[in-house]
């Protein structure tokens, strides 16, 4: 610090009295140069080795003094010189002090994220984060709650900008502290629901030239580290045999219901799967004929639920149920919705009711 103050003296300003035959008294303001930051309530100390030069009032004051500046004395040093020999101004030495400036911690800022879905990656940014002294961050990020069958983590836990992949659909906090070097910022909080994601999101992109079943191709839907699918036994689907269902859960007000259990009839071997956040679910099974389990719906809504499934994605391939071509339904545009097929369970006793899709 020293390196980047200097002092001066204010000889147009000195105001110099004789006060014997030889001697002068000299009440000398200085002049700081700061040529670094800016620092607090700066004082200086006036010595010297000149054994001509005596030294009456040996402090002066400044003040705060802002970065890159130049600033008077606030006061004079006073200084008594025996006038026949020489005191060149490099005979005053300056003592120069500064308070610390406080330091305050600094602010975590966490980058607002979209939608989460289980498998996909989420977007972890501080970027944001600020500190009032521009001090040099240090961040770190950790997994405060999660699904208790999860085990995912943060692969850079100390990075300005990660990401987190959920591995399991719940609940999930991500904390993040950053630190200025002295001091912890407050823990900011990143609180979100991984949701299922929609097959787009997951599905392997295809291979160009490279002919694969559809069943080869969908198998993402239950297998990997975050099926869409879930309890699905092996070899319980016959990749030549596959079919793909997909719909979407709504209520009798037309509102999409996520979370609703879709089972396939008597077939606990192809597991399950839950519609999501827009009320869509995808499930490949081998048979067209499904049901419906309402047990995870509100109940307000529970005896009143519609079920709308799609187009199959793909012909029955191989089975017995393969749709006669006549009969088949138009592929969807985006400005028409899809040839869904709508039922309604309107008796309050129906817990489960009996899909076939219209092909
Ligand atoms: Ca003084
Ligand atoms: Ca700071």
């Amino acid at each position: 610090m020293a390196d980047t103050l200097a002092i001066a003296l204010d000889i147009d300003n000195t105001v110099g009295t004789r006060i014997s035959r030889f001697e002068w008294r000299y009440l000398i303001p200085v002049m700081l140069t700061n040529s670094g930051e800016a620092l607090l309530n700066v004082r200086a100390t006036l010595s010297t080795p000149n054994p001509a030069m005596t030294i009456e009032d040996a402090d002066v004051s400044f003040g705060d003094v802002a970065a890159q500046s130049s600033t008077p004395s606030q006061d004079t040093v006073t200084v008594v010189i025996d006038r026949r020999y020489s005191v060149p101004e490099s005979d005053y030495l300056w003592d120069i002090q500064f308070d610390p400036i406080p330091n305050t911690a600094p602010t975590g800022h966490i980058a607002a994220i979209g939608t989460a879905y289980a498998g996909v990656a989420v977007p972890l940014d501080a970027s944001g984060s600020t500190d009032a002294e521009n001090d040099p961050l240090t961040y770190r990020w950790s997994v405060l709650i999660r699904p208790a069958d999860s085990i995912a983590t943060i692969p850079n836990p100390t990075a300005q900008v990660t990401t987190f992949t959920p591995d399991k659909t719940g609940a999930y906090r991500i904390r993040l502290v950053v630190n200025d070097g002295q001091l912890d910022g407050v823990p900011l909080d990143l609180d979100f629901n991984a949701e299922l994601p929609e097959p787009e999101a997951i599905a392997p992109a295809p291979v160009a030239s490279e002919v694969t079943l559809l069943g080869a191709d969908t198998a993402f839907l239950f297998e990997g580290d975050t099926p869409i699918q879930t309890g699905v036994a092996p070899d319980a689907i016959d990749e030549v045999r596959t079919a793909i269902i997909r719909g979407r859960i709504i209520d009798a007000a037309g509102q999409t219901l996520s979370g609703a259990r879709i089972t396939v009839l008597n077939h606990p071997e192809w597991g399950e799967t839950r519609s999501r956040l827009t009320g869509g679910s995808t499930s490949p099974s081998a048979a067209a004929r499904a049901s419906l389990s309402a047990s995870n719906w509100p109940a307000t809504s529970r005896h009143n639920a519609k079920c709308r499934l799609g187009p199959r994605t793909s012909p029955l391939s191989t089975t017995s149920r393969s749709c006669p071509a006549s009969r088949a339904e138009p592929p969807s545009t985006s400005s028409r919705p899809p040839p869904f097929m709508s039922f309604r369970a309107n008796r309050p006793s129906i817990r489960r009711a009996h899909v076939v899709p219209r092909c």
